[in-house]
Parts: structure tokens; C-alpha cells; sequence
């Protein structure tokens, strides 16, 4: 059986309701109110059978401006569409509005039926029907059938029924693969049940059991029963309008607008990247920044447009644009909207969802509108390896890819497979599976060389660098998890050498037994050739021509070896200097019993420069202790002091 969603639309008391009427028998305005003004508010429900195994879900819309809420979440599902017009009055304001509505979100087929028939003489109903015939070119109804009905004599209602047959045989059923996804457009309380569900399946299937997720709010729950045209089933497909019994779930949880979907696997979104179209019919032109009305499946949420080349859309015309959301909702590529003003209340525009969880980027970006164009020649190989390298460093999961293409597994699955053989995507992680772009995975391993690099220069004397070090110098934006693997294809291309602690470069042992070779005998000069008086850190580092950083290494060696004392941070002597002054000062003591500061320097013949720091150096070094500012021997040698 082909389930397909018939809906009407059309000016306000054209007959719709009517019509559905005298197709299935069922009156859809149910509420007291509709019956008392004779008006409908809410979406109506019918179903109708026909031949060729042919089942349609019959959805009414309200044709009150008011309604037109309403009227918009029963488009969200449609297949084809009956617009309503009443011979008497012609094309209305209503008219047009549902049928720009039908053509933005997409609907694809339709026929114009002609109401009340039997209101207008034969010619006028022929002349009714031409200038209808003229009003339709250049929209997706153009050509189609223009059907005169009467719903009170019943006259014409066998041809539209053919008719209907007809079309519905060139229409192609939703998909049932994928995930299913219902958009809600009631929620009731049946007695002994609970709280029940109702809207069109957009994809997929649904069966009693499945652990669901009603979206935005992420309440979880299961589905206890499932209702389709009045009976019971263990399983709903695409495309039928379904009743869905929800457990453990309050009635006051659920809204219109919300959707039921798998647990766990979509993520709302509050920024989306869309191809978007003022309306030939809007007064204005759109602001970059104004504030709209979204309206999409069965919800509303307000926007902002967020124009990336331009300041103002005019009217006609089309572009790639943003729009961030004041809620959080589910939209999925290829999901279409409609955009509305508020005051006064009218469409402006629409357009189609490209990309719903679009990186933070720059407004002018040329590599995100090649991301938009490439999202939107819908090419599933394009589509992904855009989307890889729009992530560039950072990457994107199987995960993501699944939410922001909205492809099924299998058909992501056969998209990556070439990519990856190719060598335009890699696998950079198993499980969760993570994908780089050829180029970010380039760049994150030559940025890991360069560090590297860096480091040994910095480190001359160290054969490499550490592996947790050299992790944490990754690019902040990337991931620690890609590190691994950008070293094993390093390594397999003879760049570094990895072994368990550290990474080296290539030929770099011999390097740093040179640099010793070279620069440690020449630290060594300096300071014995100072002497007494040797030069700063910074003087060694300037007669070298080497960096502070490295000459400290080597100072630090000699220090290990014995070589060389260091006084200060940016102090030090050989070794033999120091023990010299060390022997003269250890002598005066033991003969005097105390030093002054200016005894000191007659008897070394230091400047203050170096007096001092070796005064305290020999303090720190507890050979000396200082009494108000003179320094006595620490321990069993001094004397006392004389007066
Ligand atoms: N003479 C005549 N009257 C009709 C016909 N179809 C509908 N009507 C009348 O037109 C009025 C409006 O009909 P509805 O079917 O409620 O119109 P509607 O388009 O559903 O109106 P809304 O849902 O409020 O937009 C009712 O009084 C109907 O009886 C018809 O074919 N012939
Ligand atoms: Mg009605």
C-alpha cells in the first residue's frame, strides 16, 4: 500500500472542509467553536482509500489568516495538495499566501479544485478557471489540473477522485530507511492510556517498543501503542498519520512543534546555515539581522537572518544565509521552512536547511559558502569531504557527520569508503570513529614537527623531546586523541624517531654530542678566563651568539660535572675561581674571626658588583653566617670576636 499525505489549502470559506467532506464522508472541524462559526481553526484529519492500493492521510488546514499557524504545520508533512478555490470569488489573499506557503516547504504536486460550481453560470466557470490557469504559471502548480467541483450536489467529485488517483501514482512515497521522525501536531490524554501523540511520520518507521526522545526537551520515553487511519498496529511507516501512545509522559510535557524521534541520536540546534528566498511578493526587502518567524514541520520559533554577503535581500531573489534561533529546535538538512513577519502578518520567504550545526566562522567567508554550495549540489561525497575539511583541525565524528548531513549509516558508510581510500579523509581514531581532512592532518603533523624543532633549539643538549610534552603542544583547537596517530605516520615517514618516552629527530644525537663538542669548551674558556670577575649570563650568551636558555644547559652540565659554581641566576664562576677566594676568605677568618664587607674587598680585590653576590653565596652555602654586616665562620673554626 502507498501512504501518501493529501492536504487542502485555500482562502478562508472556499469549501475545503466541504470538500473533504464529500470525498470521505468525515467533517474534520470537530470543535464546538469551528461548528458554531462554521469556520475551521484547527488542522482536520480524514483518510481515503482508492484504488490501485492507494491510502491517503487527509490533512484540512484553516484558511482564516489568523490560523495560518496551523495551516503551516499541516504543509509540513504534505505530498500533494488540492488548493481550494471558490468559483464565485477567484483567487484570494489566502490564495496566494498558502500556495507560496506549499511551494516553499516544498510540496511537490497538486491540483486546483474549483469549488462551489454550481454558484457561477457555465461561462463564468470557464472564465474562473483561465485566469486561475494564468495566476498558477511559474509555480509548482503550474499545468496542473483545474477541477470544477460541487460539494452539495456532489458534482465533479468522481473526476477529482480519478484525478487524485492519478497523481498520487507519480508520487513518490517518504523514505522508509533512515531514522523515523515524527512532528508532533496534537497531544491528547486517551482515557486508560495516557498521553497520546499525534502527526505525520516523516521518515522511517516507528514500532511499539522503541525507546524514543521528544525533542527539544529530551524527555525519554517508549512507545506503548501506535494508531494509523482508526486501528492498532505494532509499526507505523513514512508518510502515515500515526497516533502515538507515549509511556510514563504527561500531557503537559508534550507540545505541538515538539518532535519524537530515536533515542539519543539527533541533536537540536540553534544556529543553522540555510538557502534562503525572499518572496517576489514581499513588500520589503530583508535587513541583515531582522527578526522573522520560523516555521518548520509543526513548529515556530523566532530568528535572526544572518546575511553573509550582503546587507538587505530584495524581494525575488536568493541567497545562503544563517539564522540563529531564539529556541532550540530539530532541523536536519534538507528540512524546509517558511518565514514570516508578525506585523503585519505576512509570508516573506523560505527556503531549505543546509547545514544544521554550522561552525563558528567568519560572515564572509569564502570557504564557508564553498561548504554551503557543496552542501547544497547534494552529492553525499562532496557533501562529507566539505564538511571534514570545514572542521579542519579539530576534525568531525561519525556522529557529527550523521547529524549535520543527515544521511543514513549505510549511505555515510558508502560515502567515506572512496574518501578514505583516496586519501582525502583520515581515520585518525577508531572508537568513537574520527575523520581529518587531508590537509588538517598534514598541517597538524607539521605543526608537531616544528615543535619539535623548536624545542632542540631551545634544548640543544636533550636528544628529544617528551611525548607527553610534545602532546600537549598540539594546536589548542585540535584533539589530543589525533596525536598518536599523526606520530606513527610521522614516523613512517623517517621524520622523527619515537621511542617510548621521547621523540627525536632524525640525525640528532650526533647534533647534540657537536653542540657539546663546540660550546662547552667555550663557556669554559670564558669563565676561567674571567677569573675573578667572570662574565654574565647574558655576556656569555652574546660573545657566543647562542640563547640565554642554551647557555644554561651547558652551565648546568659543568655545574654536574664540577666545573662550575653557579653564585647567582645569571652568575657563575669555574670552579678553581671560586675555590681560590673560597681558601683566601676561610684564612682571614680563622685569623680574624670576622670580615666586613670593605675587608673583604681589599682582600680580594672584587667590585661591589661580585662581592656582594659572593658574600651571600658563601651564606647560602653555609660556609659564612652573617652577624649585623659582618660575616663570622658557621661551625667549630670561628673565633670568638675581639673587642
Ligand atoms: N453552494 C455551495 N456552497 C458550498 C460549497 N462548498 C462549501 N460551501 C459552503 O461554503 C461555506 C464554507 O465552507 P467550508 O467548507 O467550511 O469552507 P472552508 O474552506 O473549510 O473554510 P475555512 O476552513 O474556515 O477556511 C459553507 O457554508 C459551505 O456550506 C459548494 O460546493 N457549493
Ligand atoms: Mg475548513
Amino acid at each position: 500500500m502507498k501512504h501518501l499525505i493529501l492536504g487542502t489549502a485555500g482562502h478562508i470559506d472556499h469549501g475545503k472542509t466541504s470538500l473533504v467532506k464529500a470525498l470521505t464522508g468525515i467533517d474534520t472541524d470537530r470543535l464546538p467553536e469551528e461548528k458554531a462559526r462554521g469556520i475551521t481553526i484547527e488542522l482536520g484529519f480524514a483518510n481515503l482509500d482508492l484504488p490501485g492500493d492507494i491510502h491517503f492521510g487527509i490533512v484540512d488546514v484553516p484558511g482564516h489568516e489568523r490560523f495560518i499557524r496551523a495551516m503551516v504545520a499541516g504543509v509540513g508533512g504534505m505530498d500533494l495538495v488540492m488548493l481550494v478555490i471558490a468559483a464565485d470569488e477567484g483567487v484570494m489573499p489566502q490564495t496566494r499566501e498558502h500556495l507560496e506557503i506549499c511551494q516553499l516547504l516544498g510540496v511537490k504536486k497538486g491540483l486546483v479544485a474549483l469549488t462551489k460550481s454550481d454558484m457561477v453560470d457555465p461561462d463564468w466557470l470557464a472564465m474562473v478557471g483561465e485566469e486561475v490557469r494564468d495566476y498558477l504559471e511559474g509555480s509548482f502548480l503550474e499545468g496542473a489540473p483545474v477541477m470544477p467541483v460541487c460539494s452539495r450536489s456532489g458534482e465533479g467529485i468522481a473526476e477529482l477522485r480519478t484525478e487524485l488517483g492519478r497523481l498520487a501514482a507519480e508520487i513518490e512515497q517518504k523514505r522508509n530507511d533512515g531514522p523515523f521522525r515524527l512532528p508532533v501536531d496534537r497531544v491528547f490524554t486517551a482515557a486508560g492510556f495516557g498521553t497520546v501523540v499525534t502527526g505525520t511520520l516523516l521518515s522511517g518507521q516507528i514500532a511499539v517498543g522503541d525507546d524514543v526522545e521528544v525533542l527539544p526537551s529530551g524527555l525519554v520515553s517508549r512507545v506503548r501503542g501506535i494508531q494509523g487511519h482508526g486501528k492498532k498496529m505494532e509499526k507505523g511507516g513514512a508518510g502515515q498519520r500515526l497516533a502515538v501512545n507515549l509511556q510514563g509522559v504527561e500531557h503537559s510535557q508534550v507540545h505541538r512543534g515538539d518532535t519524537v524521534v530515536p533515542r539519543g541520536l539527533y541533536q537540536t540546534t540553534q544556529t543553522v546555515d540555510v538557502r534562503l528566498r525572499l518572496l517576489e511578493s514581499s513588500a520589503r526587502s530583508l535587513k541583515h539581522r531582522a527578526g522573522l518567524r520560523l516555521h518548520s514541520a509543526t513548529y515556530e520559533v523566532p530568528v535572526k537572518v544572518i546575511l553573509f554577503d550582503r546587507n538587505a535581500l530584495e524581494p525575488g531573489e536568493s541567497v545562503f544565509a544563517q539564522l540563529r534561533l531564539a529556541r532550540p529546535a530539530l532541523l536536519l538538512p534538507g528540512d524546509p521552512f517558511v518565514l514570516r513577519t508578525s506585523s503585519p502578518s505576512a509570508t516573506v520567504g523560505g527556503g531549505t536547511v543546509l547545514d544544521p550545526l554550522p561552525p563558528r566562522r567568519r560572515r564572509r567567508s569564502s570557504e564557508a559558502l564553498q561548504l554551503l554550495e557543496a552542501l547544497e549540489s547534494g552529492e553525499d561525497g562532496d557533501i562529507v569531504a566539505g564538511l571534514v575539511k570545514t572542521g579542519f583541525l579539530s576534525g568531525l565524528s561519525f556522529a557529527d557527520l550523521a547529524s549535520r548531513t543527515g544521511l543514513s549509516s549505510r549511505r555515510l558508510e558508502a560515502a567515506l569508503g572512496p574518501l578514505l581510500t583516496s586519501g582525502d579523509l583520515v581515520q585518525v581514531y577508531r572508537d568513537p570513529r574520527l575523520y581529518l581532512s587531508r590537509e588538517a592532518f598534514k598541517s597538524l603533523k607539521e605543526s608537531l614537527l616544528t615543535e619539535l624543532r623548536d624545542f632542540l633549539i631551545h634544548n640543544p643538549l636533550k636528544a628529544g623531546i617528551g611525548r607527553e610534552e610534545l602532546k600537549t603542544r598540539l594546536p589548542a583547537r585540535s584533539d589530543q586523541r589525533f596525536f598518536a596517530p599523526c606520530l606513527a605516520s610521522l614516523e613512517k615517514e623517517n621524520r622523527i624517531i619515537a621511542d617510548r618516552e621521547l621523540v627525536k629527530l632524525p640525525g640528532r644525537e650526533t647534533a647534540a654530542a657537536e653542540a657539546r663538542g663546540n660550546v662547552l669548551p667555550g663557556i669554559e674558556k670564558l669563565l676561567s678566563d674571567g677569573g675573578m670577575e667572570p662574565p654574565t649570563l647574558k655576556e656569555i650568551s652574546d660573545k657566543l651568539s647562542l640563547p640565554e636558555k642554551q647557555i644554561l644547559e651547558h652551565l648546568n652540565l659543568l655545574i654536574r660535572e664540577g666545573k662550575a659554581v653557579k653564585v647567582k641566576s645569571d652568575l657563575f664562576y669555574a670552579a678553581s675561581a671560586i675555590g681560590s677566594i673560597r681558601e683566601t676568605l676561610v684564612a682571614f677568618l680563622a685569623e680574624k674571626g670576622e670580615v666586613t664587607p670593605n675587608e673583604f674587598r681589599e682582600l680580594t680585590g672584587l667590585s661591589r658588583k661580585f662581592m656582594i653576590p659572593i658574600l651571600e653565596y658563601f651564606d647560602a652555602e653555609k660556609l659564612t653566617i652573617r652577624v649585623g654586616d659582618k660575616r663570622i665562620l658557621r661551625g667549630g673554626t670561628r673565633k670568638m670576636p675581639t673587642n
